[in-house]
């Protein structure tokens, strides 16, 4: 196997002076922040899909991108060359994990048992190269939305043929999620949801999703996977309505049909905002709820409405991001770059920029994260923001005994409770401000 990225690499830490475009300036991997390296915070994966797949074809445009690997696409050469680009990138840039659909790995055939056949033959060969390299499986999915038999939907699908697809893939990317020895299984459902009510019958749709995940879940542990199920909340696109529009739909339906014990969310920052929500409002939902599982990083444009999947740079988000992580007591999956170069960054080192973009960005993130629970204003204040439910009534109302006969006497007597203490918003946003850059 010859090297694929040849001049390139591998990417070494040189710290925010270096004027090399080739290093990182933050992301040191060893350096410990916050108890803990750099690297255990901040679990990078690789997306096969965009880095080995993707060819900056867009709607109106052809490929700009080569990711032949100097083999024909469509063949076994190809897939296992995609393996060889995979493993070498992943080592350069320092990646020690990733994340695939079945359909980016191998061809898929007009005949399922074929492209069975070539999951396995593709899956040995990985993992041969995990084994030489120690790199490791973060997830894996079944493309549901690809083919045009899924055109209304996997689970959610009007045809019962077309279900019994959907749940053979399922099984086998769960048969190779445990051979590979992934630690999540991920449910995005990009065509469950419908385009018109008026041929949608909603609440059978949802009930068959469900089904889906339950037998799911029922054979992944029937075969030994030990690891979490994740639905990736998305509002939008392709579909224009999808049901599994935000954190909060995706939690509400997960406990609505009893699959809260074994699923989580896997959170993607431009998912989130196409929802109308920060990323942070949709990591700090999923983490109050107790399924804040793995996250998709990625940003979308401000300007444009859908998912442009680009590499995360915005070191605000990012660090609020991390707040949010690190508050709750870090990932059990980990940061996916569910991330694309932009169709005129179509060069190799390209790939390597935009990956050292987005590892900066959030090792950033997670050191001024870190800044900011450690400067303490901001806990600080929001803890005090609550005093008055620590003691009197306040504290009754926490604990559950407070009836409403005694708050009403209480107000009455007090005739008017003045105003709730200022909000102090544009002070936090200075706080902020001068822990990111304050120095
Ligand atoms: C698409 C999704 C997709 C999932 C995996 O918008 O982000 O890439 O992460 O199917
Ligand atoms: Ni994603
Ligand atoms: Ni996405």
């Amino acid at each position: 196997m010859s090297e694929m990225f040849k001049g390139i690499g591998p990417i070494v830490y040189e710290g925010p002076k270096s004027k090399n475009p080739l290093a990182f300036k933050f992301y040191d991997a060893e350096r410990v922040v916050y108890g803990k390296k750099m690297k255990e915070h901040l679990p990078f994966a690789m997306a096969w899909w965009h880095n080995l797949c993707g060819q900056g074809s867009d709607m109106f445009g052809a490929p700009s991108t080569d990711k032949t690997f100097g083999t024909e696409p469509g063949t076994m050469a190809h897939a296992r060359a995609k393996v060889d680009a995979g493993f070498e990138f992943m080592q350069k840039i320092g990646i020690e994990e990733f994340c695939w659909h079945d359909t980016d790995l191998v061809p898929e055939s007009d005949d399922i048992n074929e492209t069975n056949r070539r999951l396995d033959e593709i899956t040995d060969y990985i993992l041969e190269k995990m084994k030489e390299t120690g790199i490791r499986c973060l997830w894996g999915t079944a493309n549901m939305f690809s083919n045009p038999r899924f055109m209304n939907g996997a689970g959610s699908t009007n045809c019962a043929d077309v279900y019994c697809f959907a749940a053979a893939q399922v099984k086998k990317a769960l048969d190779l999620t445990v051979k590979l020895g992934g630690r999540g299984y991920v449910f995005w459902g990009g065509r469950e949801g419908y385009e018109t009510l008026l041929n949608t019958d909603v609440k059978f749709e949802q009930e068959n999703i469900a089904q889906l995940m339950k037998m799911a879940v029922a054979y992944g542990r029937s075969i030994g996977f030990t690891g979490d199920f994740y639905i990736e909340p998305k509002p939008k696109e392709p579909m224009k309505h999808q049901y599994d529009f935000d954190a909060a739909t995706a939690i509400g339906f997960l406990r609505q049909y009893g699959l809260d014990k074994d699923f989580k969310m896997n959170i993607e920052d431009n998912h989130a905002t196409l929802a109308g929500h920060t990323f942070q409002h949709d990591l700090r939902i999923s983490a109050i709820n107790g399924m804040l599982g793995s996250v998709d990083v990625n940003t979308g444009d401000l300007l444009l409405g859908w998912d442009t999947d680009e590499f995360p740079k915005d070191v605000y988000v990012a660090t609020m991001a991390m707040y949010e992580i690190i508050k709750a007591g870090g990932l059990t999956g980990g940061l996916n770059f569910d991330a694309k170069t932009r169709r005129a960054s179509y060069t190799y080192e390209d790939m390597f920029q935009a990956f050292i973009l987005g590892m900066d960005t959030f090792a950033l993130g997670l050191i001024k994260a870190a800044a900011i629970l450690e400067d303490g204003r901001i806990d600080g204040f929001i803890d005090e923001r609550y005093a008055s439910f620590k003691t009197g009534l306040g504290a009754k109302i926490r604990s559950g005994e407070a009836t409403l006969e005694e708050l009403a006497a209480y107000a009455e007597e007090k005739q008017n409770p003045g105003l709730p203490g200022s909000g102090r918003q544009e002070y936090l946003e200075n706080v902020v401000n001068s822990v990111l850059f304050g120095g």
